[in-house]
């Protein structure tokens, strides 16, 4: 039986990759940050039986004394870093909060496994935020990189010190560089949550404008629960080895509202421009409006994966088509609203 540490477990993705463990008889341990409610994040969503199988380790990954002390205490086979202040947005007003998490946080994870657990895998959650400014399209393992943002920066930091500790130490240290993907357990200030559940409050009577920033902008956007999986792939090679997952396609953020707006049977219609456009339904209302505050000071304007390392060396492919994306994160809002 296989022993893991999730960092990051309470989030999006550590929800996926703990149900993907346990179900394949991993023992899990994860590190969830103390707050004020003593919450547990996504956590919740697994069912009680499962999670009583989940050791939680309360920390933070900036914490070197505690990670340490973990490391030392218990053994472990794989390694998934996901911890991260992985908000763009925020990264802009919290620079430095950002750079302490993202590269403070992951030195002290790869330093405790070289130093205590150097027969460990490791897996570092990098992302296609570093292409950022692209250099080509579609993007590959092999594409330069231009962050555009301090949360960019930070992970493509991250991500030279592990190819460094790799080459200098000999570690199974992997980069899965990986586009965007979400669910119905994406963090709420990202833009398809925000929309999926705006558009699920307004299809059950809410009189709320949906506020947004840039409709233009484009992502590749796949669905979290397969993510997981290839990172799981990434780890059982014998080599290690960087990784983009991805599904090939690019949608922008308005062909997302449109078909959020299309699933609960309420097709919109865009009429202006630039600040002052609105999108209307077909009884004349205004249900969206751009608000220059949710504008980023440099954007990622358009993001394009190619999977095909992925899927010749792992074997993975992302199957959920964007409407389905859709579909299935707005559909959990209306069973929740
Ligand atoms: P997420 O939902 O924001 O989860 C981030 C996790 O990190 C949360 O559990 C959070 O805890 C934890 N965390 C933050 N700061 C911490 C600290 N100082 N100490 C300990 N834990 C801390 O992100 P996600 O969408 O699951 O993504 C997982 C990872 O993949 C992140 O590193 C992200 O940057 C990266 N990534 C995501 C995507 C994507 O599209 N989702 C794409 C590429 C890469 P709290 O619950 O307490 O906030
Ligand atoms: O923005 C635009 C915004 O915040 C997507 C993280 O998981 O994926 C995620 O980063 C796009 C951007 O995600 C709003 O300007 C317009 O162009 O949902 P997002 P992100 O920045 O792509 C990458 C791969 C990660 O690694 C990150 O950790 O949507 N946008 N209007 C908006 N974005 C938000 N949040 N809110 C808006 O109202």
């Amino acid at each position: 039986m296989k022993t893991a540490l999730i960092t990051g477990i309470s989030g999006q993705d550590g929800y996926f990759l703990t149900t993907l463990l346990l179900q394949k008889g991993y023992v899990v341990h994860g590190i969830v940050r103390r707050n004020s409610q003593a919450s547990i994040g996504t956590l919740r969503y697994v069912d009680d039986t499962d999670r009583a199988r989940v050791q939680i380790h309360w920390g933070d990954v900036t914490d070197h004394v505690f990670i340490e002390r973990l490391f030392r205490e218990h053994d472990f086979d794989e390694v998934y870093h996901l911890a991260a202040q992985s908000f763009v947005g925020l990264s802009f007003d919290n620079p430095k909060l950002t750079y302490d998490v993202n590269i403070g946080g992951t030195l002290n994870v790869v330093n405790a496994v070289k130093e205590f657990r150097p027969k460990a895998k490791m897996y570092f959650a990098a992302t296609s935020e570093m292409f950022g400014k692209v250099h080509e399209t579609p993007q590959t393992e092999e594409t330069p990189f231009h962050p555009r943002s301090p949360y960019g920066i930070s992970k493509l930091a991250g991500f030279w010190t592990m190819k460094n500790y790799r080459e200098a130490y000999n570690l199974f240290f992997v980069n899965g560089i990986l586009f965007n993907h979400e669910s119905e357990h994406r963090g709420e200030e990202f833009v398809t949550k925000k929309v999926s559940k705006a558009v699920a409050r307004i299809s059950k009577g809410s009189d709320e404008v949906l506020m947004v920033g840039n409709l233009d902008a484009k992502r590749d956007w796949g669905y979290a629960g397969e993510y997981v999986e290839g990172m799981w792939r990434m780890m059982q090679q014998t080599e290690p080895d960087d990784y983009v997952l991805a599904t090939g396609t690019t949608h922008s953020v308005r062909e997302f509202i449109e078909s959020a707006f299309r699933c609960v049977n309420m097709p919109i219609t865009w009429s202006g421009n630039n600040l002052e456009e609105v999108a209307f339904t077909a009884d004349g209302r205004v249900v969206v409006r751009i608000d220059p505050t949710f504008f980023r000071p440099s954007e990622v304007d358009v993001l394009i994966g190619d999977p095909s390392k992925a899927e010749r060396v792992l074997g993975w492919k992302a199957r959920m088509r964007f409407d389905e994306l859709v579909r299935v994160m707005v559909e959990h809002e209306l069973a929740t609203v």
